[in-house]
């Protein structure tokens, strides 16, 4: 068999070249996940010329080199932030002890759980996006749907290589089985729920990335507390590639906000809509979607899983070194009201299993802090509406809210009341057929489609008709 010159073809910082099982290792699952990308990844591009950035290095300021490169032939590289002298396991149990470099013995299990799980998400992205660039309203758009998809595919090679780094045999059939799983197949699901959900239009890419990939970023947040330091340095660096995709979700929908409020004062009875563009009441729905199914990322509100993670130093909280002086975390407590009886009940629980609740609350600020900015884009395009967040009870499908009817403010509410209401709040088929109808792609450089207000700035500063994907 050749030896492909993998310090070549794969740009990291891990001596790749000088590891000779996981070069191995990584030779046969090469070819399986270009297979995997060609079958899944972005359909009808894989030949296009597309301005994308590449990760070269770690160094701040000059991690990435942008220029023209076809998607299947991306350098998809393997990169950890570089290691803190004397890092100590930030939370829990082993809080102030020094970090491991290999994997704990009897942490083994756990870890390749969250490993697998924070893995399986990145192809699932991937595959749910892969229509949208048949209706990319700009070359801008689609360029950065396209860098997401790389991106994401990179993630996947993060979490595969310490897989196969450090996980052995069983690291090694958790890689392959990872190129295995579809989004949204009814045999072979994705693990979690979001990454099974469909995503065929792009106020559900703006959403997503907006609010589930932001999920990412405070998960990968979590995990870069982690004591298994190879763990952490891996999702350090892949903040850095994080800070995009919530853009391109956050001044997305700002951008579908902005022409909506112009259409809105153009129609003589104020309905977006008549002119063809996404009314702020329906993307109000798609906030409450998304921002919905992506708190069921966070896993249940009490859960000994999150406990068990947290007391071995595996997963820390958002900020767990810096901002907390109390990393035992042990006797204290917090309240999670819980239905009782028909009604919404205080309820204390020890803080080690609200782990995933603490989590959740420091992203739904976060999402709270976009929604300000969307709000005060409304209010300078004049626009009578503004948006908002549901309730974190509301339409939940994971966790101790799951299963009892919550209306966008909280309150507890009946399955009639539900019924009566839901098409207020959530996205109706009428609804879903309406946006599907104005996907239509538009590929003029510089130009956007009706329904979204063009980009301010341009990728790399380049200028507003810059070709950013060229066809052959
Ligand atoms: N869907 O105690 P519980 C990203 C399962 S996104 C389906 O409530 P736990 C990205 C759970 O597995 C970041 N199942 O939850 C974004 C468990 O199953 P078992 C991804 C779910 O374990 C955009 C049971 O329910 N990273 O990077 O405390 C584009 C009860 O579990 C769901 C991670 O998730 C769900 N939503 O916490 C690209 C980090 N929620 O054991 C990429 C790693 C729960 O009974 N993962 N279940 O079979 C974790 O830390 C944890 O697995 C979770 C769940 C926080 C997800
Ligand atoms: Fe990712
Ligand atoms: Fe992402």
């Amino acid at each position: 068999m050749s030896t492909m010159n993998y310090d070549d073809r794969i740009p990291n910082n891990v001596n790749l070249s000088s590891d000779k099982k996981l070069l191995k290792a990584l030779e046969k699952w090469h070819p399986a996940y270009l297979a995997w990308w060609n079958e899944m990844g972005p359909e009808g591009y894989q030949n296009a010329d597309v301005y994308l950035r590449t990760a070269v290095s770690t160094e701040p300021g000059g991690w990435a080199q942008f220029g023209y490169v076809k998607m299947p032939e991306y350098r998809w590289g393997i990169f950890l932030a570089d290691p803190e002298p004397d890092r100590v396991v930030p939370g829990g149990d082993h809080a102030g002890e020094a970090v491991w470099n290999e994997v704990p013995g009897e942490y083994r299990n756990l870890l390749r759980r969250i490993i697998v799980t924070q893995a399986d998400t990145e192809p699932a992205s991937v595959e749910q996006q892969r229509w949208l660039g048949q209706t990319a309203p700009s070359l801008y758009d689609m360029r950065n749907l396209f860098q997401v998809n790389v991106e994401e595919g990179r993630h996947l090679w993060a979490m595969v290589y310490l897989l196969q780094a450090y996980f052995g045999k069983d690291g090694r059939d958790e890689a392959d089985d990872l190129l295995a799983r579809r989004a949204g197949d009814a045999d072979k699901p994705r693990i979690l729920d979001a990454f099974n959900q469909p995503c065929p239009d792009w106020l559900t890419f703006f959403s997503f990335t907006m609010f589930t990939d932001r999920d990412g970023k405070y998960q990968l947040g979590a995990l870069a507390e982690s004591g298994f330091d190879p763990l952490a340095r891996t999702c350090k660096f892949m903040l850095t590639e994080e800070a995009h995709h919530l853009s391109v979700g956050e001044l997305g929908i700002e951008r579908v906000l902005r022409r909506a409020s112009q259409l809105e004062r153009e129609d003589p009875n104020g309905d977006a809509r008549a002119l063809g563009g996404i009314d702020v009441p329906t993307v109000q729905k798609w906030i409450n979607y998304w921002f919905t199914y992506s708190l069921d990322l966070f896993g249940s509100e009490i859960s000994t899983n999150a406990a068990d993670f947290f007391g071995a130093g595996l997963k820390g909280r958002w900020r767990e070194a810096d901002d907390y002086t109390d990393h035992r975390a042990i006797g204290a407590t917090m309240n999670i009201p819980q239905v009782k009886a028909g009604r919404l009940v205080d309820n204390e629980v020890a803080l080690r299993n609200g782990m995933n609740e603490v989590l959740r609350e420091a992203y739904a600020k976060d999402c709270e802090r976009v929604v300000k900015r969307w709000n005060a884009a409304l209010e300078e395009e004049g626009s009578q509406f503004r948006v908002s967040l549901p309730s974190t009870r509301f339409f939940r499908r994971q966790g101790i809210y799951a299963g009892h009817h919550f209306d966008p403010s909280g309150a507890l509410i009946d399955a009639t009341a539900w019924e009566a209401q839901r098409t207020l709040w959530l996205p109706t088929e009428e609804d879903r057929i309406y946006v599907a109808s104005l996907m239509k792609p538009v590929l003029r450089p510089g130009q956007v489609a009706n329904w979204i207000a063009a980009p301010r700035r341009g990728i790399n500063h380049q200028a507003p008709d810059f070709e950013y994907v060229r066809f052959e």
